[in-house]
């Protein structure tokens, strides 16, 4: 056969192996992630501003709106609080009197966007958005993500009230870090939602551990860790002490766990316990708790110590969950 000849028949089986490719690549895209229509929407939030939370994201997803949109415009809600103190304007400093915010957000394309230790700007949130949409980047921190956010029109803003420097000024007097499980650290709001069309999302946005050292980052702007969204498997938030969660790349591992067939509950308890394995000589000083949604709807949470609780929006009502513990 000449060379070219054989290269003809080569090509020609190559492009029936392609073909036949494609095909499996279409069924592999078209089997992926099959929903359950009768749960759409819905939305889980941690804590109990959850519920505000959740039905700001309701006008969104009840109109037919994007996840996405959701999970952005219901934490906003809960950044612009002053009276929630570890999230957005009135959050805690960290040690220095310095309000620093983490926040990240993932939408049902993996598409990502994260800033952290981001000063004076109320909605690290929609900053985390825009990293994610105007630039080739996924995270922008410190001194760069304010320049970002100042190029982008955010404003400049005192976010340390006189109720959370009155607190770092007391706090001055010992000045010993050492979080209280379920007290000084409960606030991060972490928020998943599945829209109209089954797609998922979420969004998590905190001022982190009260009185941290400057600089330090959690895990609520670590995709993997703080948040993850897997559009065939499910999306998760987590809560807590934030190094715990970094450790055991947390939420990643909860959709991993939940794409091997684990409910969304037992995949949280699943990842817990690991953290309660690793860290059974402290256990007692540290809190984690995960909440998710499965692509078919189905929806859990699960943390170490009781005492945390997540708010729930379906179509039937907002409620308020007091989350599994293992302890
Ligand atoms: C952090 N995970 O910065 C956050 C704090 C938190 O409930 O979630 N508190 O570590």
């Amino acid at each position: 056969m000449s060379d070219r000849r054989k290269f003809l028949k080569n090509s020609a089986i190559g492009l029936t192996g392609l073909a036949a490719g494609s095909v499996a690549l279409e069924e592999l895209i078209h089997s992926s992630g099959k929903k359950n229509p009768k749960k759409f929407p819905l939305v889980l939030s941690t804590w109990n501003f959850g519920l505000k939370a959740n039905e700001e994201a309701w006008k969104i997803l009840s109109a037919g709106g994007r996840a996405i949109d959701a999970v952005e415009q219901g934490v906003r809600l809960v950044e612009a609080d002053p009276d929630e103190r570890s999230v957005g304007y009135g959050g805690r400093p960290d040690r220095d009197g310095r309000v620093t915010l983490d926040a990240c957000i993932m939408d049902e394309n993996m598409n990502i966007g994260s800033v952290a230790c981001l000063e004076h700007i109320k909605h690290p949130i929609s900053v985390a958005r825009a990293v994610m949409e105007k630039t080739p980047h996924v995270m922008l921190v410190g001194d760069g993500a304010l320049q970002f956010a100042l190029e982008k029109g955010f404003q400049k803003e005192n976010l340390l009230t006189e109720a959370s420097e009155k607190e770092w000024k007391e706090w001055l007097k010992t000045a010993k870090y050492q979080p209280v499980v379920n007290i000084e650290n409960h606030d991060t709001i972490g928020m998943v939602a599945m829209d109209t069309s089954g797609n998922l999302s979420g969004a998590c946005t905190t001022s982190g551990m009260a009185f941290k050292m400057h600089g330090r980052v959690g895990d609520s702007p670590i995709i993997g860790a703080g948040l993850y969204v897997d559009n065939e498997v499910g999306a998760v938030t987590a809560t807590g002490h934030g190094e715990e969660v970094i450790r055991i790349a947390g939420c990643h591992l909860v959709v991993e766990l939940m794409r091997q067939g684990m409910s969304p509950e037992k995949a949280c308890k699943t990842a817990v316990e690991r953290v309660c394995r690793k860290q059974k000589h402290r256990i007692n000083e540290v809190q984690v708790g995960f909440i998710a949604i499965s692509s078919k709807g189905e929806y859990g949470a699960y943390c170490i110590h009781p005492g945390f609780n997540y708010a729930v929006r379906t179509n039937e009502r907002n409620s308020l969950i007091e989350s599994k513990s293992i302890l």
